[in-house]
């Protein structure tokens, strides 16, 4: 690592420190203070590189509160769960009812109140939703880098019933992909796909709070229109008691993300390596057998172009949008070589490319807004996902070149939440928690080019 790499480093592990909650990584402090699902896998690959033990937590962490139904929620509150048991017990006092929801939602929207006070299994208060199941790649990747075996085997049973849920609850039809029922759950909120089945929902909330541009600009978030559906679907669900199975066959939102489920069959595919490395047979072939059927219902729905797009289950029409969501196909186990191609071409010079990684909208769509948030800048998640999905079938230089575009833009633009796909410049929160982890991990020798992000042809240039 040569020394500004070793700076950058240095500012990823200080931004990881200051996101640290104990057992959980707030995303960033200002504008996301409780824990989500997602980004605490990708954390944890973060802490992998200054603390075993701290990246172990994390994942303990999230699944700690799972649901009974085994959805493990999108978002849990920071609350701590003694005084979240006191205020779930007095919610309905007025003075409670007044005050508390601001307290504990910490100036982010929506508070607990918004889901019914629903609490994880470790007494957290919680969403009602989910979000895409990076968590058993997480656990593989940590188990293969410490070989923890209790830590590792203590977690399968979790993300075992959580994949489950997935591929039951939320599959009424059978259709081989999980149902998602909120814009929320596919981790990308305002992305195009999800505008024409936000538009069948009627929004019944007309006031909505927005501390979250209190310290990020009004452009480079959502529209109020679209947190108006956002927090519509919040109460209508939790009017009717956040029913799955039956929000997935009729709810008012139901769609299929290519992305989320590419990243189901691939969690299932580790999860089963997991379990095979641990001599649990059984689970290791249920597991073979849910990455199978995932990665085949994509499969069959993948255009002649070799990419999947998002279904609108309420009329079955598939978006015109193409976007993050199809390039993440690619971290599914099993393609086949004409997909392998498109998306290896998509993501490198197509119309996905970009010099800091992998647009989230096609840089030709009308709907295009290079500064919003899921509707046009790039995200390091998601590069990271597509360059390990590039490696793990065999695409390693064009792995690499994805990671160093990927790090260049942290590089030009902090540490920061998204980035314009044009010049690197950072946008969203700062502090991003995700991005500092996986820039961290990429610097290292675990990373997917070995750390050695610099080519020859560059060092040569820069010397
Ligand atoms: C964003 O989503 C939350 C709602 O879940 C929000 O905007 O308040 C998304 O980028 C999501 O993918 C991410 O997990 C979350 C926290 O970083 O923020």
């Amino acid at each position: 690592m040569d020394v500004l790499d070793g700076r950058l480093a240095a500012v990823c592990r200080a931004t990881l420190e200051r996101d640290d909650r104990g057992s959980y990584t707030v995303p960033a402090p200002l504008t996301y203070p409780h824990q989500w699902n997602w980004d605490s896998a990708f954390v944890a690959l973060g802490w992998l590189e200054i603390s075993p033990e701290r990246a172990w937590r994390e994942l303990e962490s999230l699944l700690a509160a799972q649901q009974p139904n085994g959805l493990v929620p999108h978002l849990i509150y920071a609350t701590p769960a003694p005084i979240a048991e006191l205020v779930a017990h007095l919610h309905d006092v007025p003075v409670v009812r007044r005050l508390v929801p601001a307290l504990v939602g910490r100036r982010y929207s929506p508070s607990p109140a918004w889901w019914g006070w629903r609490r994880g299994g470790d007494g957290r208060f919680c969403s009602a939703i989910t979000q895409p199941p990076v968590a058993a790649t997480a656990t593989w990747l940590l188990f293969e880098a410490t070989g923890d075996e209790p830590r590792a085997r203590a977690l399968l049973p979790a993300l075992a019933r959580w994949h489950r849920f997935l591929l039951d609850e939320r599959d009424p039809l059978g259709l081989g992909e999980p149902v998602l029922i909120h814009p929320w759950e596919s981790g990308r909120d305002n992305a195009p796909e999800w505008d024409a089945p936000l538009d069948r929902v009627r929004p019944e909330v007309t006031v909505v709070p927005r501390p979250d541009r209190d310290h990020v600009d009004a452009a480079e978030r959502p529209s109020d229109d679209h947190y108006r559906r956002f927090l519509t679907l919040v109460r209508r669900g939790t009017r009717s008691g956040w029913r799955q199975r039956e929000l997935a066959a009729r709810g008012p939102f139901r769609v299929l993300d290519p992305g989320f489920s590419a990243i189901l069959a691939r969690a299932c595919a580790d999860l089963s390596r997991l379990a095979d490395a641990l001599g649990e047979r059984r689970l290791a072939e249920v597991e073979a057998a849910r990455a199978e059927r995932v990665a085949a219902a994509l499969a069959a729905r993948t255009g002649g172009d070799g990419l999947a797009r998002a279904i609108d289950l309420a009329d079955d029409s598939e978006s015109d949008a193409l976007s993050c969501g199809s390039a993440l196909a690619v971290v599914a186990p099993s393609l086949s070589a004409a997909s392998l191609d498109a998306l290896e071409q998509v993501v490198l010079q197509g119309p996905l490319a970009s010099p800091f990684g992998v647009r989230s909208l096609d840089r030709g769509d009308r709907r295009l807004r290079p500064r919003c948030y899921w509707r046009g800048p790039v995200w390091v998640n998601v590069g990271w996902l597509c360059a390990l999905g590039l490696a793990t079938h065999g695409r390693r230089r064009s792995s690499a070149l994805l990671i160093r575009r990927v790090v260049e833009c942290v590089r030009a633009g902090g540490v920061r939440e998204y980035y314009a796909p044009g010049s690197g410049r950072g946008l969203g929160a700062h502090d991003f928690a995700w991005t500092a982890a996986l820039c961290l991990r990429e610097l290292g020798p675990r990373g997917l080019c070995g750390g050695q992000l610099t080519t020859a042809a560059e060092q040569e240039a820069a010397a």
